[in-house]
Parts: C-alpha cells; structure tokens; sequence
C-alpha cells in the first residue's frame, strides 16, 4: 500500500453549532497517531467554526465544490473560495452526490480538474480515491476484509495501466461504508487498504480517533 495512512471523517449534512463544538472539543483532546493524515469534512456552514477550534493535526474538507470558477451559480461554492478560506480538500464524487444529487462521471470529472487547477502543481499526490461499496454506505454492513482488499487491488492495478506504476504505487486507496471503532483494525491489515473514509462513526470523536489509530 501506499502511505501515509488517511482518515477522513465525512460528517455528511449533520450537526449544529453545539454538537460540533462538542465534536471538536472531542477530537482535540483525542490522542491521534502522529504519522496519519487526518482530514475531516464538515457541512459548509460550519467549516469556518471548525477551522478556528479544530487542533492542527487535523485539517478540514469541504464535501463538495463547483465545476469552475465561482459566479453565477447560485448556492454553489467555488474551489478558490474554499482554498482563500483555507480549506485544502474536497470530497468529489460521494455516492451519495451521483445517486440522489444525480452527479455523473463527466460533470465530476470536471469538478476534480478544476479543483486541482487551483494547485500550483497539481499531481497524484494531492489525490486520495475512495472505495465504497455502495450497498455498506450507512447500511451497518462493511465489505469483509477480502473484498475491500480484492477491489482495491483493482484500482490499483487500473491506475498502473491507465497512468503509471509509480503513480499506482503512491497514490492513497481508501475504505468507506460503515466503518466503524470494531471494524477498523482488521480492515486496516490489508495490504491496499491506505486508510478510510468514515461516515457515521466519524461524528463521535473517540471512535473516530480509534479509527485514525487503527494504522499498522
Ligand atoms: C460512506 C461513509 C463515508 P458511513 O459514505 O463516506 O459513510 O461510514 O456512514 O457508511
């Protein structure tokens, strides 16, 4: 696999001023590996409170941005207002944006060159690609260890022939659907596994920080 170890915490559209100052308060107390990249992804209205109150080892996401630059576009938010806040990831491509937003290949595929347009020097190490089958998205039911490890291996053998050996080798392949504090470790034995995207569980700080400790 590739490293260092990636969590992200997907907090999805829940929470409120209150529970996420609890949340943070939670994860800023919470003793995190240090060799992990922890990144967690907040509804847009709260990335600036978390931002602010959110420890420095762990950085902060947006769920979502617009295919260009901003205008226009009414309720959208464009990737160089996400990068002047200084917010230096998003999630793309969720199922959950294809299967109830109606989100298709292209128009993500646009959202992603543009997002890393705004990259001085845009490259596979600025990417994490997230595995999640979409039947353990928030169902409780998670892929057995042979099965994310066997699809994984997959997308690694397609970046190796559709980019390049070296970008297969270093590029961070993670887990999501229905991660949780149980779950975790043996998942993260596996070889292909570099870390997880973590829904449900990542909106209760101890679990979630078990999860970011889970690295091998
Ligand atoms: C899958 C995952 C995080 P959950 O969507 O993106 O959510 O862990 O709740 O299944």
């Amino acid at each position: 696999g590739a490293g260092p170890f990636f969590v992200g915490g997907n907090w999805k559209c829940n929470g409120t001023k209150e529970s996420i100052s609890k949340l943070v308060s939670d994860l800023n107390s919470a003793k995190l590996e240090d060799d992990v990249d922890v990144v967690v992804a907040p509804p847009f209205l709260y990335i600036d409170q978390v931002k602010s109150s959110l420890t420095e080892q762990i950085e902060v996401s947006a769920q979502n941005c617009w295919i260009g630059k901003g205008g226009a576009f009414t309720g959208e938010m464009s990737a160089e207002q996400l990068k002047d806040i200084g917010c230096k990831w998003v999630i793309l491509g969720h199922s959950e944006r294809r299967h109830i937003i109606g989100e298709t290949d292209e128009f993500i595929g646009k959202k992603a060159a543009y997002a890393l347009s705004q990259d001085a020097v845009p490259g596979w190490d600025d990417i994490v690609v997230a595995y999640e089958p979409v039947w353990a998205i928030g169902t409780g039911k998670v892929a057995t260890t042979v099965q994310a490890q066997e699809v994984h291996v997959a997308v690694r053998d397609w970046l190796k022939k559709n980019v390049s050996s070296e970008v297969a080798a270093k590029t961070r392949i993670i887990y999501g659907g229905s991660v949780n504090g149980g779950n975790c470790a043996e998942l993260a034995k596996q070889d292909d596994i570099d870390g997880f995207l973590v829904g449900g569980a990542s909106l209760k700080g101890p679990e979630f920080a078990t999860i970011v400790n889970s690295v091998t």
